[in-house]
């Protein structure tokens, strides 16, 4: 058995995870882990696809997607932000304070103004440099592992035992306007069932949509899979549709009521971040494509 409090999230977002762990450790609830711990990415302006400083669509539009699920069930997603970073906690907003579950677009960024988050310019020079550079000979293509560092997705399980989730992207670089990926869809980016554990998923969205990657893991652990073979089905799933596989990444993290975690990936180069009894550290990810 595993003590508690644990946080894991996808790629080697040490300082998130970190976060995460701190606010476990103090205390605090496992939704309140999950969005301080992904704000931290959300506000790194290096991070060219989280948040402040994401890579924009093809015609110059940075769009945020995001969303958050609590251990009674609910869930919040906002999709196609244009206007604030914070979207994470956006997501927990709609959760809380309205009667829906998604907001996009224009509606989800005037909700933003309306509760007092500030309006805030998401495109950085260095992103819209290269944005421009990419201008000169626009070639649409996945690209993968981009940077080492990408989509946040986070799953926190504190002192109670409960488990919650969230996940914070701003999507496929270079994306066409209005494309939304899988990160901000409940069951492919993020699910989480109290009574069995969650799952997150990063990569090629479009590939985590068709298969319901999220609620697959979940469903499997439900059924008696470890995390880790959960994430290795979730995984073939995918690959074994999909000649096209070599050319994109997808890597799912899970973990169950027990504290038990697991992750795999197509390519080579996907990490985890694990904190646990107060250390933070990198989980070595196994992968499918040798
Ligand atoms: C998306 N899953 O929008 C996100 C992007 C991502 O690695 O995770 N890229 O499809």
């Amino acid at each position: 058995t595993h003590a508690l409090p644990i946080a894991i999230c996808t790629w080697k977002f040490t300082k998130a995870n970190q976060r995460a762990g701190e606010v476990l450790d103090a205390g605090k609830s496992a939704l309140d882990a999950v969005i301080e711990g992904v704000s931290v990415e959300e506000q790194n302006l290096k991070n060219t696809t989280v948040g402040k400083g994401g890579a924009p669509d093809r015609e110059g539009n940075v769009t945020l997607d995001a969303c958050v699920m609590a251990p009674n069930g609910d869930c919040g997603v906002v999709m196609a932000v244009s206007n604030t970073s914070h979207v994470a906690a956006l997501s927990r907003k709609v959760m809380e304070e309205t009667p829906h579950v998604i907001l996009v677009g224009e509606g989800a960024d005037e909700f933003a103004k309306t509760i007092g988050f500030e309006t805030e310019n998401l495109l950085t020079e260095s992103s819209k440099q290269a944005w421009e550079e990419w201008l000169e000979s626009p070639e649409y293509k996945p690209i993968i592992n981009i940077e080492n560092h990408d989509t946040i997705g986070m799953l926190a399980l504190d002192k109670n035992g409960d488990i919650a989730g969230a996940c914070s992207t701003s999507g496929l670089s270079y994306k066409m306007k209005g494309r939304v990926g899988d990160s901000p869809i409940i069951g492919s980016g993020l699910f989480l069932d109290n009574e069995v554990g969650g799952a997150v998923a990063t990569g090629m969205g479009e590939e985590v949509i068709k298969t319901v990657g999220s609620f697959l893991i979940v469903e499997l652990m439900r059924n008696g899979m470890t995390p880790q073979a959960a994430c290795e089905e979730a995984v073939k799933r995918i690959v074994s549709k999909n000649d096209d596989y070599k050319n994109f990444q997808i890597a799912y993290i899970a973990m169950n009521k027990s504290g038990e975690t697991g992750a795999y990936c197509i390519h080579e180069g996907f990490t985890m971040m694990k904190y646990e009894n107060a250390k933070n550290e990198e989980v070595p990810v196994a992968f499918y494509h040798k």
